[in-house]
């Protein structure tokens, strides 16, 4: 069997899988199951301050291979996932990542200055791309916004800090934004939030699938693999090589996290495959990418990441 030598803050890791940050993870009975599955870790939902009930139903819809959501950072508040780390078992080497999201910048100071004092901890997710919160727009698409919170951010953390980001599309985008994540003193990024604003259509109901913001929702599943592929690969191009990257987006089998790997990521979130097929996904997947390692007779995940080849012009 390949060995995981993938080296994440330090961490040697036996498996690159993770959730993706709002599936399986809102509770502490969904966090303590996925510990029991093959993963490098687990991501919990979002955390604000204070508990959110979210945006109201049906606000998920999925087909079984791409779905669309605008849940509205449903959550139980942050003391409750700070408890979350410390009471759910885990192995020693898998990893509590805390998403946090303040619905202000303000709020972000205010969790960051909690988190400081909890040891069980490993990372934290700040999540600056939630693309379904009313009058809320992306921080991460408003670039003077999104500086000065990451220096404020990291002024006060102590911890080893990810930043979620959005989909971008153009190259001013990608340039501008490892500009200010090079020198912002961050570890790591998670690379695509949902596709933001899309819109889902019942044929026989004339309706949006989903209720909330009038239908617009985040899309997720196979259709985004192709954006997350490129996100992957241009901040791996331009990126401090102290920066890791985690890939997020239309993994359904181990060829999709062969293919994020190298481009570029060190471990990938899974999100609609997760919501589709339950935990046990993380096992199917697990042994699909050592399949394929195995007949290109690669051993460890060090020997294929980043290393996407190129074709020759004819
Ligand atoms: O809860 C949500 O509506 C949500 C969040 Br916070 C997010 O980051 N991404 C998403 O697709 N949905």
């Amino acid at each position: 069997m390949p060995v995981f030598t993938t080296d994440f803050l330090g961490h040697c890791l036996q498996s690159v899988l993770l959730n993706a940050s709002g599936v399986h993870c809102t509770t502490a009975e969904q966090l303590s199951i996925l510990y029991k599955e093959p993963v490098a870790g687990v991501v919990s939902k979002s955390a604000t301050l204070e508990p959110k009930t979210g945006n109201p139903k049906p606000r998920y819809w999925d087909d079984g291979t791409i779905s669309i959501n605008a849940m509205g950072l449903p959550n139980n508040g942050l003391d409750y996932y700070l408890k979350t780390a410390i009471d759910v078992p885990k192995n020693s080497d898998q990893l509590f990542i805390l998403s946090v999201a303040g619905i202000d910048i303000e709020q972000n100071y205010d969790i960051f200055k909690k988190i400081n004092a909890f040891t069980e901890i490993d990372a934290i997710e700040l999540n600056l791309s939630c693309p379904n919160l009313p009058n809320h727009p992306i921080i991460a698409y408003n670039f003077s916004v999104f500086e000065k919170i990451l220096k404020e951010v990291v002024a006060i953390n102590k911890k080893p800090l990810g930043i979620k980001l959005p989909p971008y599309f153009e190259s001013h985008q990608f340039d501008t934004v490892s500009q200010i994540l090079n020198k912002s003193g961050i570890q790591f990024i998670s690379t695509i939030n949902s596709i933001p604003n899309a819109l889902i259509i019942d044929i026989e109901t004339e309706t949006p699938v989903i209720y909330p913001k009038k239908g617009l929702g985040g899309l997720g599943g196979s259709f985004v693999k192709p954006t997350t592929l490129a996100n992957i690969y241009q901040f791996h191009e331009r990126l401090n090589s102290d920066i890791s990257i985690i890939g997020c987006g239309g993994i359904q089998n181990g060829g999709d996290v062969f293919e994020h790997i190298l481009c570029g990521a060190s471990l990938v979130e899974i999100g609609t495959q997760l919501a589709v097929e339950g935990p046990a996904v993380f096992s199917r997947i697990q042994s699909e990418l050592f399949d394929i390692m195995k007949q290109k007779n690669y051993k460890t995940i060090a020997d294929f990441k980043g290393k996407l080849k190129f074709k020759e012009t004819i």
